[in-house]
């Protein structure tokens, strides 16, 4: 849906050409205008080659449809994502029900080159378009004592086949603290390539946090809840030893394998893996995390 609504803007529209080849010098000028943060890209633009639409569309997670990589863009055609509600509830003044065409009426859509990093050591670079977290926040007029962000996805067991079994608990949960959910690079995805979202990459609207591994960008968001705790979330209940509440993409991660690299989709099967940055490369969101330890706090 995301071109069909008039505020859609590209980043191309709005940066200029030299800008936008250049991370560095974007979220310096960002930081010093004070102004642009939308704009901010993150990791190396001049080396992001999107991948093909098919690969980003036809190779999923989304245990709600199945395990399987095909099974997603098998089973999902049927997920009903009309009409679609997001609750925004707990700390924030306007509570309520929103629908998802009240919400995109009043966000702007951007597309944002990003690259994505499955724990399962494969990666991909997708144009996603859609608005940033912190919009959807500040319109629930969110409370500055709330420390947290919840998440969950829609469970609908008539419509999804992989609810039968209980390799997760469900509904999908996740969350983020309240710093990385207003992070400008954080973002509510609603599209790929300018298309409407599929659904099996998590249509209406699904949460992309790039630095952070793919697991933590939860699909089909049905609530957003504003709070004073940590939440729980679906991976760190299922095997906490191994999939912590932060999550970061970390080179030094080595349970329950090691991270250190990461293969290309789409690169072939000979291709050789590349190493794998920490927080994705995307560097600008390191100040999150001065002072903690990224082994306790993985
Ligand atoms: N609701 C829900 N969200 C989910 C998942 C899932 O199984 N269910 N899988 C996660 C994982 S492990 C990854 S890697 C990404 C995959 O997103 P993609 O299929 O669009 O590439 O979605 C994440 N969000
Ligand atoms: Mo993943």
């Amino acid at each position: 849906m995301a071109n069909r609504w008039k505020n859609t803007l590209k980043e191309r529209d709005v940066t200029p050409e030299s800008a936008y080849l250049n991370r560095r010098q974007l979220i310096a000028g960002a930081a010093a205008a004070g102004a642009f943060g939308s704009i901010a890209q993150g990791a190396k633009a001049e080396e992001l080659k999107p991948n093909k639409w098919d690969d980003i569309t036809g190779y999923c997670n989304y245990y709600e449809f199945g395990t399987q990589k095909t099974d997603p863009a098998k089973y999902a055609h049927a997920l009903t994502i009309k009409p679609w509600t997001v609750k925004i509830d707990g700390m924030v003044d306007k509570p309520g029900d929103y629908t998802f065409e009240d919400i995109m009426a009043k966000m702007t859509v951007e597309e944002r080159i990003y690259r994505f990093r499955c724990v399962e050591k494969w990666a991909m670079v997708v144009p996603w378009n859609g608005f940033e977290l912190a919009d959807l926040l500040q319109l629930a007029g969110v409370q500055s004592n709330a420390k947290y962000v919840a998440f969950e996805t829609v469970l609908r067991p008539e419509e999804m086949p992989g609810v039968h079994t209980n390799v997760l608990d469900w509904p999908y949960v996740e969350g983020l603290r309240m710093d990385e959910a207003m992070h400008p690079l954080t973002i509510m995805a609603t599209g790929i390539y300018g298309k409407d979202i599929p659904k099996q990459n998590g249509a209406p609207l699904r949460l992309v946090v790039p630095w952070k591994f793919g697991f933590k960008s939860i699909k089909s968001i049905v609530r957003i809840t504003a709070t004073e705790h940590e939440p729980p979330t679906s991976w760190s209940k299922a095997y906490g030893r191994a999939y912590g509440f932060y999550s970061n993409v970390n080179p030094e991660r080595n349970f329950p394998w090691s991270q250190e690299s990461e293969k290309l989709l789409g690169s072939g099967l000979f291709a050789r893996p590349q190493p794998t940055r920490l927080f994705n490369g995307y560097d600008e969101v390191a100040s999150l995390y001065a002072g903690m330890d990224l082994q306790k706090y993985y």
